[in-house]
């Protein structure tokens, strides 16, 4: 079965008023998706039930973030069972944001994606290197080391439930995108590894997702790589433009 393509809009700490958010909304709502992409967006936790509410049935809601604990005393945390009980579907795991703001270890990172398919959520699991670490050549074991620590903990019918988004940590808010042959080359490599580490199926079937800067202005080519299976957009989401994005395949 071809992989369904995915656009994802990552929200980040945006909108800042729930009259901008209802903005963002109502111009999604209005617009014509191609209905072969599967849209997901990923707003502040506070506004993930009211969002979930006034938003069409076709486009789904995602946390950007839980823990890997399914309650008790953990201040400011939010668990995948709760994600669950609100019928929130998808949550992101990794993004680089957290990794370095946070110093979220590849270790926690599998440990809430483990948790969070243990508490039946879809996941986008981001993994991406440093500027530093493409200069020395070592992007594909950095993306490796990452992705290992969640091949170790997770079973193969996790997988059906995981969306890989390689977000390389140089092109996020940057401007500064990937070329297609450069997203194309981490992406192949990363389904390479999933068919050593894991098995040929769930390489075959499992969406690799591009993030970094993506915009309607550079997302055809970047669409048209065979190993990218759709993006994660940031910036770009809360403009008028994500519905290009979400019809790039049209
Ligand atoms: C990467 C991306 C969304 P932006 O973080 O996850 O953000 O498109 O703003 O680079």
């Amino acid at each position: 079965m071809p992989r369904q393509f995915f656009v994802g809009g990552n929200f980040k700490m945006n909108p800042i008023s729930r009259a901008q958010k209802k903005i963002i909304i109502d111009e999604l709502n209005a617009a014509d998706l191609d209905p072969n992409t599967e849209v997901v967006i990923a707003p502040p936790s506070l506004y993930l039930l009211p969002l979930k509410d006034i938003v069409r049935n076709d486009i789904k809601v995602s946390a950007q973030n839980c823990y890997c604990k399914t309650s008790g005393a953990y201040t400011g945390e939010i668990s995948p069972a709760q994600l669950a009980d609100a019928g929130i579907p998808y949550v992101i795991i990794g993004h680089s944001e957290r990794r370095t703001l946070f110093h979220e270890t590849s270790e926690l990172v599998a440990q809430k994606t483990k948790a969070a398919l243990d508490g039946s959520l879809s996941v986008i699991l981001c993994v991406g290197e440093t500027l530093q670490e493409r200069e020395a050549g070592k992007t594909t074991q950095v993306v490796e080391s990452q992705l290992r620590e969640v091949v170790t903990v997770l079973n193969e019918s996790d997988w059906d439930r995981v969306v890989i988004a390689y977000e390389p940590v140089w092109a996020i808010g940057t401007g500064r995108v990937a070329t297609a042959a450069q997203a194309q080359e981490v992406h192949a490599y990363i389904r390479q590894y999933l068919s050593t580490a894991v098995s040929s199926a769930v390489s075959g079937n499992t969406r690799i997702i591009y993030g970094g800067s993506v915009t309607a202005a550079n997302c055809k080519e970047l669409s048209t790589q065979i190993d990218v299976d759709g993006f994660l957009v940031g910036g770009a989401s809360l403009k008028p433009e994500f519905v290009n994005i979400i019809n790039v395949k049209r």
